[in-house]
C-alpha cells in the first residue's frame, strides 16, 4: 500500500504531491513527456520514467503508458494530481483492477459525478439544494418545464463540466435549436449527446465546499472557498472562506455535503461545486480531484491536503475532528500564467531570471527556477501565490507585497493584472460574481 507512488502530472501540482510523499517518506517515480524530463520534480523524485512524447494524448493521458509505468518501476499507487486523467473513471478502474491504488474515491463514484446528470440526480436524492431544472435528461415536455422555469434557462450536456457544452437561451423559439446544436456538439466533444435543462442563474458567485473522507467512515468538511473570478471558465483569483454568507447557511450546506458523502461511501478528497444567489446554494458539480486553488483551503484550516490524501489511500484514518478545524483568518490565491498580458495567449520560453516572494503569511507553489524553459504544450500555469492573514484586508496587503517581490523574466506573465486586480474597488470591497471579470475585460 503506497510503498512507492507514481506522480502522474507534472509541473507545480507534480512538484506539491512529491513534498507531501517524501514527508510521510514514500518513495517517489515521476512519470513525464519528453519535452518535461528538466522539471524540479524529476530531479527530487527517487525515480523518474518518460511516459511518452510531449503531446499529452500520448502521455500524460495514456493509460496504458501509465500503467506500465507503474508496473516496470514497481510502483504501487499513483496520484494523478488534477486535470489529466484525475477525473477519469476508466483510468480510475484500470489502476484498481491493476490491484493497485488510485489516490482518490472509486472509479464508480468517479463516473457518476462525471456524468452531470447522474451527478444531479445524486445530488437530490441526497438532500443538496440543486439548481431548479429537468429531472435527468431533456425529453418531449421540455418547453413547458422551460415555461415553467422562467426564462432565461441553459441547456448543459450530461459529458460536459467546466464550461464545456452549454447554451443560454433567453426565449421559448431558440429552445429547440439550442438543444439540438448542444446536443450535436457534446457527441462530438465527449460521445454522448445527452444534454438536460436548467434555470440559467444571472449573476451568481461560484462558492465549494472542501470535504475529505477515509475508508473508516470518518467525514469532514474544511470549509468554503470562493472562485467567482474567472475568465473563459479558468480561474484566476480564488479565496477563503467565501464572504458574507450567513454562519447558519454556511453550517447548513456542510452538513449536506457530509451527507452526501456518507451516501456516497466517498474516500479521499472532494469539493462540491455551487452557484451562490441571493443568500442560496444550488449544486452544480462534484470535483473528484484535489483542486489547483486547495492551498487557500491548506492556509486557513493548516490541514495538508495532500498529506491526507495519501494517509487515506494508505487506509489510515483521518484523526482530525470536525470540531477542531477552526478557521484561521483569510487566505487568498493568485493564478501566475505564463502568457501574454493583451491578447492572453500561453507564453512559453526560458526563465532568464527570476525571485519568488516569501515572507511571514505568504506561500509560494510553483516549479519554476532559473533556466528552465517553460515548454508550449501544456496548461500556462507557472505558480501560485497564496497570502494568509488575520482579516481579508491584511491578507490583500500581504498578497500586494508578495507580488511587488515577486519577478519573473524572459517570458511574459499575468502578475501584472494580478496587481491591478487585486487593488480594483470590486475585489477589495467583495462585489464581484462569475461574470465580473470578464465584464472588466470588455469594457478595457
Ligand atoms: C450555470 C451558470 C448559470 N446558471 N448554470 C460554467 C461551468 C460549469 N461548471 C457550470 N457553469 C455555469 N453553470 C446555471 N444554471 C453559469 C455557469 C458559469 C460559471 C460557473 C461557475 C464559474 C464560472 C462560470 C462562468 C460562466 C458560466
Amino acid at each position: 500500500m503506497l510503498s512507492k507512488l507514481l506522480i502522474a502530472n507534472r509541473g507545480e501540482i507534480a512538484l506539491r504531491i512529491l513534498r507531501a510523499a517524501k514527508e510521510l517518506k514514500i518513495p517517489t517515480v515521476a512519470a513525464y513527456s519528453e519535452a518535461d524530463k528538466d522539471l524540479m520534480h524529476v530531479k527530487m523524485a527517487d525515480e523518474s520514467i518518460c511516459i511518452g512524447p510531449a503531446d499529452s494524448s500520448q502521455s500524460y493521458l495514456n493509460i496504458p503508458a501509465i500503467i506500465s509505468a507503474m508496473e516496470l518501476s514497481g510502483s504501487d499507487g499513483v496520484h494523478p494530481g488534477y486535470g489529466f486523467l484525475s477525473e477519469n473513471p476508466d483510468f480510475a478502474e484500470k489502476v484498481e483492477k491493476s490491484g493497485f491504488d488510485f489516490v482518490g474515491p472509486s472509479a464508480s463514484v468517479i463516473r457518476m459525478m462525471g456524468n452531470k446528470v447522474s451527478a444531479k440526480e445524486f445530488a437530490l436524492k441526497s438532500g443538496l439544494p440543486i439548481v431548479p431544472g429537468s429531472s435527468g435528461a431533456v425529453d418531449e415536455n421540455v418547453h413547458e418545464e422551460a415555461e415553467k422555469l422562467g426564462y432565461p434557462v441553459i441547456i448543459k450536456a450530461a459529458s460536459g463540466g467546466g464550461g464545456r457544452g452549454m447554451k443560454i437561451v433567453y426565449s421559448p423559439e431558440e429552445l429547440d435549436s439550442a438543444i439540438e446544436l448542444t446536443q450535436q456538439e457534446s457527441a462530438v466533444a465527449f460521445g454522448d449527446s445527452t444534454v438536460y435543462l436548467e434555470k440559467f442563474l444571472e449573476n451568481p458567485r461560484h462558492i465549494e465546499v472542501q470535504v475529505l473522507a477515509d475508508r473508516h467512515g470518518n467525514i469532514i468538511h474544511l470549509g468554503d472557498r470562493d472562485c467567482s473570478l474567472q475568465r473563459r471558465h479558468q480561474k484566476v483569483i480564488e479565496e477563503a472562506p467565501a464572504l458574507g454568507i450567513k454562519e447558519e447557511k454556511r453550517q447548513e450546506i456542510y452538513e449536506q455535503c457530509i451527507e452526501a458523502c456518507r451516501q456516497l461511501d466517498y474516500v479521499s478528497a472532494g469539493t462540491f461545486e455551487f452557484l451562490y444567489e441571493n443568500d442560496n446554494f444550488y449544486f452544480i458539480e462534484m470535483n473528484t480531484r484535489i483542486q489547483v486553488e486547495h492551498p487557500v483551503t491548506e492556509s486557513v484550516t493548516g490541514i495538508d491536503l495532500v498529506k491526507l490524501q495519501l494517509r487515506i489511500a494508505r487506509d489510515e484514518e483521518i484523526k482530525i475532528k470536525q470540531e477542531d478545524i477552526v478557521l484561521k483568518g483569510h487566505a487568498i490565491e493568485c493564478r501566475i500564467n505564463a502568457e501574454n498580458s493583451e491578447t492572453f495567449l500561453p507564453s512559453p520560453g526560458k526563465i532568464l531570471e527570476y525571485h519568488a516572494p516569501g515572507g511571514i503569511g505568504v506561500r509560494m507553489d510553483s516549479h519554476l527556477y532559473k533556466d528552465y524553459v517553460v515548454p508550449p504544450y501544456y496548461d500556462s500555469l507557472i505558480a501560485k501565490v497564496i497570502c494568509r492573514a488575520n482579516d481579508r484586508e491584511d491578507a490583500r496587503a500581504r498578497l500586494e507585497r508578495a507580488l511587488d517581490e515577486m519577478y519573473v523574466l524572459g517570458i511574459d506573465t499575468n502578475l501584472e493584472m494580478h496587481r491591478k486586480l487585486i487593488n480594483d474597488p470590486n475585489f477589495i470591497n467583495g462585489t464581484f460574481n462569475i461574470n465580473y471579470l470578464e465584464n472588466l475585460n470588455k469594457e478595457k
